[in-house]
This record gives structure tokens, sequence and C-alpha cells, in this order.
């Protein structure tokens, strides 16, 4: 495995065909500056079609610390509507990006951290995890999709309790919350989320694709256009020769049967 240095404070691993980006700026609790937020951009921009899912873990004690508020003062208006533009382009390309993406947690999941987490796919999550939206407390607004994409994990309700009062969830109260969909022992966050990515990289493609690409914009839909939508997208990934290939196998007894978890 090599592991290369996208910039400063992301680093780039590949393990066979599972993609492992890791923000490394521990000292600063992997606060996300301009320079961290364009490099999460162009690496998921940039998966070549070997790679097929990925993890995002954090360097040190916590996940991520959100927003580096050392850059914010500086910003006018105009200018902070385009910074919260450009965190959009950069999780949109984790979200919509080539392929699914489990994020590793622990430590603080909290602001533009929590924003970059409910981008991924599948969070797992460790006993020293917790989440916040200290937004709130900061005098300023969600800016990196929060107002999108959390309420979809937890509701409205919780998110605006959590910017309103601080609220703080732990890691227990966060997976029953919905913020995270496993809990695992402290330290065993990126081992799990790795078996995960490596489970998930060997769906078919269709199935993937359909999961990341597709589920989410039928949520956004309509019933009519989203039973619609879901039946072309059943069409397309049932005639798809692999599709048969793994139906057949399993006809033939050649393929596991569903376990009760
Ligand atoms: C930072 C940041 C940061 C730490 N920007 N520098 N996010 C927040 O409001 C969360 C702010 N951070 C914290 O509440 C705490 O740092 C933590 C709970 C995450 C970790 O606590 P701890 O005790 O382990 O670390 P620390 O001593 O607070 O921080 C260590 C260093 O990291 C320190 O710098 P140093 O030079 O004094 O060593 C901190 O200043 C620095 N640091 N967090 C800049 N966030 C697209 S819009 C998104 C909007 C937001 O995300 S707003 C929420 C921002």
């Amino acid at each position: 495995m090599t592991v290369t240095q996208i910039s400063n404070d992301l680093s780039l691993e590949l393990k066979g065909a599972v993609a492992i980006v890791r923000l490394t700026r521990p000292t600063k609790r992997n606060a996300i500056n301009d320079a961290l937020v364009l490099a999460l951009r162009d690496v998921f921009e940039s998966f070549n079609s070997d790679i097929k899912a990925a993890v995002i873990a954090g360097e040190g004690d916590h996940f991520c610390a959100g927003l580096d508020l050392s850059e914010l003062s500086d910003r006018d208006a105009v200018q902070g509507l385009h910074h919260s533009r450009m965190w959009h382009k950069a999780l949109d390309a984790v979200q919509f990006g080539p392929v699914p993406v489990i994020t590793a947690l622990h430590g603080a999941v909290v602001g533009g951290g929590l924003e970059l987490a409910s981008a991924s796919h599948i969070r797992v999550a460790d006993e020293s995890t917790f989440y916040a939206l200290p937004e709130g407390s900061r005098g300023i607004f969600v800016g990196g999709g929060a107002s999108v994409r959390v309420p979809k994990l937890v509701g409205v309700a919780r998110m605006t309790d959590m910017m309103m009062t601080g609220r703080v969830y732990n890691a227990q109260d966060g997976e029953r919350a919905g913020f995270a969909q496993y809990l695992v022992p402290t330290g065993q966050a990126f081992a799990k989320a790795l078996e995960i990515a490596e489970k998930v990289a060997l769906n078919a493609p269709m199935t993937n694709y359909a999961l990341t690409q597709v589920l989410p914009r039928i949520a956004e839909q309509t019933a009519d256009h989203g039973l619609l939508t879901e039946s072309l997208v059943a069409a397309i990934t049932q005639s798809a020769p692999e599709a048969k290939e793994r139906v057949k196998a399993f006809l033939e007894g050649r393929a596991n049967k569903v376990q009760k978890g």
C-alpha cells in the first residue's frame, strides 16, 4: 500500500479496490480550511475505474472539528456565498462521485465535519464519537450542506434543537437518532468501515450506481415520478449480465442465502 499526500492535510491510500482518504491535520483537529476542502473535491473527482469504494477517516483524536474558524473573519457577504458554494461542490463530489463512501467517525464530528460525514453513504462511529452543530453558538449558519443532508438523517426538529441550544449527541444517542448506521467500540471505526467498503466494492457496479446516484434523487421526486424512475432503474439493473449471473448462482445454490442478523 502506498500513501500519497494529496495536500498538506489530506492523504490517499489504495487498498485493493478501496481508496482511503484521510484528513491529516490532527493538530487543528482536522479543521477544514479552503485548501483542504478543494483537495477533498479534487481527490473524489480523480478516482479511476479501478476504485470501487472509499473510506474517509481522520487522524488523531477527532474525525473533524468543522470549518477552520481562523479563515472566517476576512470574508464579506459575496465571498461568504462563494465559500459556501465551494463546500457544496466538494461535498457533492463526495456524495455523487463514482463510488460509495463510508466514513469512519470518532471524537468530534462537528459543524463541517458533520456535513462531510452526512455527504457519505454509510457512517460507522466508535464510542468516542460526538455530534454537534456549533454554528448556532458561533453566530453563524451552516454552509456546507447540513440543512439539506442532516435533516434527512435525523429530522428537522433535532437539527433545529442542536443549533438553537448547542445540544451535543454522544455516540449511543447519535446512533439511535440516525447520525450513524453502525456503532463499534472505541478505536474500531476504521477497521469496520474498511470491512464494509471492501464488501460494498464487490457489489454489481450498477447496483452501487443506483444507490449512490438514483436513490437520493428518487427521494426528492414526487411519488408518481419516483415510482417511474424506480421501474426504469430496476429494468436496467436486472438486464445487466452480472445481475443475471448473480441470480442464476443463487438458483443453482452457489450464492449466499440471506442470514439472520
Ligand atoms: C480549530 C478548530 C476549528 C480546533 N477551526 N481551529 N467548529 C467548531 O466550532 C468546533 C471548534 N473546536 C472545538 O470545539 C474543539 O477544538 C474540539 C472539541 C473539536 C476538540 O477539542 P480539543 O480540546 O481536543 O482541542 P482544542 O485545544 O480545542 O484545539 C486544538 C487546536 O485546534 C487549537 O489550536 P492551537 O493553535 O491553539 O493548538 C484550536 O484552535 C484548533 N481548532 N477546532 C480552527 N474549527 C461550511 S460551513 C461549516 C461551519 C462550521 O463548521 S462552524 C463549526 C466550527
